[in-house]
């Protein structure tokens, strides 16, 4: 399974953990990065210093190579951009936002840049500061997301740059990674399905929502100021869509969701926490390891691509 991605980056599947807030900690991307994909510290809010604490405790645990996922929202992106290019870490992915003015520190560093996009102009924008690949991210991931599937995404991504797409939003078994391969992409990034797996040190209480999650218990909260983020229904995603329905303001829906992320990964807190998951979430039934289930990932993918047609089986 080698691709342009595979090649990028030294890894031996197209396999990328999602950089997710809180979740997406040194445990969990060393256990991806030992099972052939790519770890990814999620940065989140944390500080520059935070985050490098965090990439020497990688360090410590695998000597592959991962990535730090920036998130561009907060207030402390500049110094973790900065201390991305002083330690050299093999790979940055960005979420939310517009990387271009921290592109320059991090190609001189030798970092491979992957910012997360979620429209081709944004992707073309990227082709042309200098990224070496981009993961298009449609509507059906968790968290932070834009206004497209990945389905109409990803294809038109794959059409409008030249460097390698790796598609995101909706991947959980091999179905859909083979079927991001169809649509153009040469590696994916897989977010919920590890948010459940051994190694991710998330509540169980989170881990046990997801697994038994059904199709529709899926939500977006904040549309309504432009900040539209996806995660599982409880009784804080009622209570703010009745709110954000009654016209509520942006100060008084934040009450809502300050510090519930932290609520639901540490505290195990599914009543007020906000249970960020993809749309997968309801195909996902199973306790497993990252090796299993990246192995997983990689045996069916295989299978349904060399195999032709699925009905013909
Ligand atoms: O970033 C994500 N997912 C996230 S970030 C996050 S933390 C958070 N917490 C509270 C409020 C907001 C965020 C939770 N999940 N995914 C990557 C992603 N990026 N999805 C969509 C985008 C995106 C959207 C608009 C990227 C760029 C963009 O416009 C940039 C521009 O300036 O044109």
């Amino acid at each position: 399974m080698r691709t342009r991605v595979t090649e990028l980056l030294g890894i031996r599947y197209p396999i990328l953990q999602g950089g997710m807030a809180w979740v997406a900690e040194h445990h969990l991307a060393a256990a991806v990065s030992e099972a052939g994909g790519l770890g990814i510290l999620a940065a989140g809010n944390s500080t520059g210093e935070a985050v490098r604490q965090e990439i020497h405790r990688l360090r410590e645990k695998t000597d592959r190579p991962f990535g730090v996922n920036i998130m561009l929202l907060s207030r402390y992106a500049g110094e973790v951009a900065q201390v991305a290019a002083e330690e050299r870490v093999p790979a940055v992915t960005t979420g939310a936002g517009n990387p271009e003015p921290y592109m320059k520190l991090w190609k001189e560093a030798g970092v491979k840049v992957i910012p997360v996009v979620a429209s081709v102009a944004l992707a073309r924008r990227m082709e042309r500061c200098g990224a070496d690949a981009v993961v298009a991210e449609g509507c059906e991931a968790g968290g932070h997301i834009g206004e497209l599937t990945t389905m109409a995404l990803l294809p038109q991504v794959a059409d409008a740059v030249e460097i390698p797409v790796i598609g995101a939003g909706g991947v959980g078994d091999g179905r859909g990674m083979a079927a991001m391969f169809l649509l153009g992409a040469e590696g994916v990034q897989v977010g919920t399905r590890f948010v459940t797996a051994r190694e991710s040190q998330v509540h169980e209480n989170y881990k046990n929502r997801i697994l038994e999650s059904k199709d529709i218990d899926s939500v977006v909260i904040g549309r309504s100021h432009g900040h539209p983020i996806r995660m599982l229904r409880n009784p804080n995603t009622r209570e703010y869509l009745r709110r954000e329905k009654d016209g509520a303001s942006f100060e008084e829906l934040e009450t809502l969701t300050l510090g519930a992320l932290r609520r639901a990964v540490q505290d195990g807190d599914v009543q007020t926490g906000s249970l960020m998951a993809g749309q997968i979430a309801g195909l996902l039934h199973k306790r497993q390891s990252c090796r299993e289930i990246v192995e997983e990932l990689v045996q069916e993918t295989e299978a349904l691509l060399a195999g032709g047609m699925p009905w013909e089986k």
